[in-house]
């Protein structure tokens, strides 16, 4: 089933679960690469969420601020490569929602244990904002927050479950958006977790 979120932002219910076991195969090759950390904001504090990468460009957020990289700052390496089930589904999914040949060339990896949440935010680190976004749900439910176009404006909540993918493009590129803290749970493929894939175009 197709939920519409905005003019070009859809939820594919369940779109994931045909592909969940090989992509939690993958990214368990990706996170023996690139361990999950708590990044440092701008600010000084740790984000609650533990985040890692995959593909030729991470997004890492220290002191300086928030950007795109070809290493990972902990190993000096290169980030994992992006696996092809990954690479494949964020592709098919785009394709479903109207956006052809989308060709991610970073992937976000995001964890929330529970009590943990994304405070609104926009997304506006990557160069061309023409490229949609591709998130994939695995684990525990969550309530994603959609806002507008300036924070204060009102936030839908729009539950997240595992499986679920979500396509945002064009006019909705820039809406304010979030996670609302993961509640208690226990999940048979994550455990008391919920993983997020986040696929971009940042150059
Ligand atoms: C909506 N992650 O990493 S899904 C993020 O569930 C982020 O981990 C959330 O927001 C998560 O930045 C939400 C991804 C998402 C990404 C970009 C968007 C949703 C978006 C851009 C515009 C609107
Ligand atoms: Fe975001």
């Amino acid at each position: 089933a197709v939920t519409r979120l905005g003019a070009a932002a859809v939820v594919l219910r369940g779109w994931a679960l045909p592909c969940v076991d090989v992509l939690w195969l993958s990214l368990q090759s990706v996170i023996a690469q690139a361990p999950f950390r708590r990044m440092r904001t701008p600010g000084g504090q740790h984000m609650q969420v533990a985040l890692t990468n995959c593909g030729a460009l991470g997004w890492v957020s220290d002191r300086h601020g928030y950007r795109y990289t070809a290493l990972d700052p902990m190993s000096a390496r290169p980030w994992p490569a992006m696996p092809q089930p990954f690479a494949d589904l964020a592709a098919s999914a785009a394709a479903h929602a109207g956006f052809d040949a989308f060709a991610p060339d970073a992937c976000l990896i995001n964890r929330y244990v529970p009590g943990t949440r994304l405070s609104l935010h926009q997304d506006r680190d990557e160069d061309d904002f023409t490229h949609p976004i591709v998130s994939v749900s695995l684990g525990l439910p969550a309530v994603f927050l959609w806002g507008g176009g300036v924070r204060a404006d009102r936030a839908e909540r729009i539950p997240l479950l595992h499986g679920d993918v979500v396509v945002w493009g064009g006019a909705d590129r820039l809406r304010f958006h979030g996670v609302a803290p993961v509640p208690d749970g226990e999940h048979p493929l994550t455990g008391p977790k919920r993983i997020n894939l986040t696929f971009r175009r940042a150059r």
